[in-house]
């Protein structure tokens, strides 16, 4: 147990569980980092709905939601951590960790505020359906990213998060890593978007990906439909290109528009504090 409002140690707690040398390619950080993400990327601008707020994953309505399959090893990653430090709330130490893991991996500092509830407000549950389907084009990536407050040039640099991690058959349904370094963040995702040749293919499963045989890691890497949508679309395509070639300003990019998305739907005082809606009739504490 640690003294309540200590983060440091929290994050300490987080940077120590990251080394998991029997999962993935022995890091839980990508995953982590998917979950940061997921817990926020329901967000509806137009409704004030969905957000990291009330950590809603815990249960079945969003946890269920196919689009968050697999996400529940990071929250079992994560429970020594809480159960350590129980006075977080788990919307904060989802957030945090994303964050954590992003600087741990060679990525940039993510400026990350406190304040969360886990107090689950009923009237903003976001339904399903409002994360992204990697099958699809442009279109759909901007109604996704339109309805958060996003525009173009920040939806490319979030994407940029592809740099980690893999695609799980068991999980979307698609397979295989973006970058033969799936654990150190890095511009890579963007430079191999524009340099190498992507042919279609059909997995046994049926889903369709994009595959390039990388040579110097002897593996297949992968990119889905919306990946590519980023380089064939006339609006995305001039950021994929800055990205590829300026990392610095990809690290800056990303880290601005990392710490907007997980501040979605949190409301603060002019210090800074969290206006809950604790008070609120109508919801549930866990
Ligand atoms: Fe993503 N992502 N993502 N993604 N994602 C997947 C994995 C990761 C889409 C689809 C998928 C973002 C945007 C999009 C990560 C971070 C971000 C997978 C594989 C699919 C499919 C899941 C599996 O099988 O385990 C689509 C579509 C979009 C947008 O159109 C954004 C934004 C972020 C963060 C800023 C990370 C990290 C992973 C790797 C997870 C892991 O377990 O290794």
């Amino acid at each position: 147990m640690s003294k309540p409002g200590d983060y440091a140690a929290v994050r300490r707690d987080i940077a120590a569980l990251l080394h998991q040398p029997e999962y993935d390619d022995g890091s839980a950080g990508p995953v982590l980092v998917r979950l940061a993400w997921h817990s926020a990327g329901t967000y509806d601008a137009g409704t004030d709905t969905g957000g990291s707020n009330g950590a809603g994953m815990r249960y079945e309505a969003e946890g269920g939601d196919p689009a968050n399959a697999g996400l529940q090893h990071a929250r079992v990653f994560l429970e020594p951590v809480k159960s350590k430090h129980s006075w977080i709330t788990y919307a904060d130490l989802w957030t945090l960790a994303g964050v954590v893991a992003i600087k741990e991996m060679s990525g940039p500092e993510v400026q990350w505020r406190p304040g969360r509830t886990d107090f689950v407000d009923d009237s903003k549950l976001p339904p399903r359906g409002r994360l992204p389907d990697g099958a699809q084009g442009a279109d759909h990536i901007r109604h996704i990213f339109y309805r958060m407050g996003f525009n173009d040039q920040e939806i490319v640099a979030l994407s940029g998060a592809h740099n980690l991690g893999r695609c799980h058959s068991d999980r979307s349904g698609f397979h295989g890593a973006w970058v033969n370094n799936p654990t150190r963040f890095s511009n890579t995702y963007f430079r191999l978007m524009l340099s190498r040749t992507w042919k279609e293919k059909k997995l046994e499963n049926g889903v369709r990906q994009f595959v390039h045989y990388d040579e110097d890691a002897d593996e297949e890497l992968m990119m889905l439909p919306t990946d590519l949508a980023l380089v064939s679309d006339p609006s995305f395509r001039p950021w994929v290109e800055l990205y590829a070639k300026d990392k610095d300003r990809f690290f800056a990019d990303f880290a601005a528009v990392f710490a907007k998305l997980i501040e979605l739907g949190i409301k603060r005082d002019a210090n800074g504090r969290v206006i809950n809606s604790d008070n609120l009739k109508g919801g549930y504490h866990s």
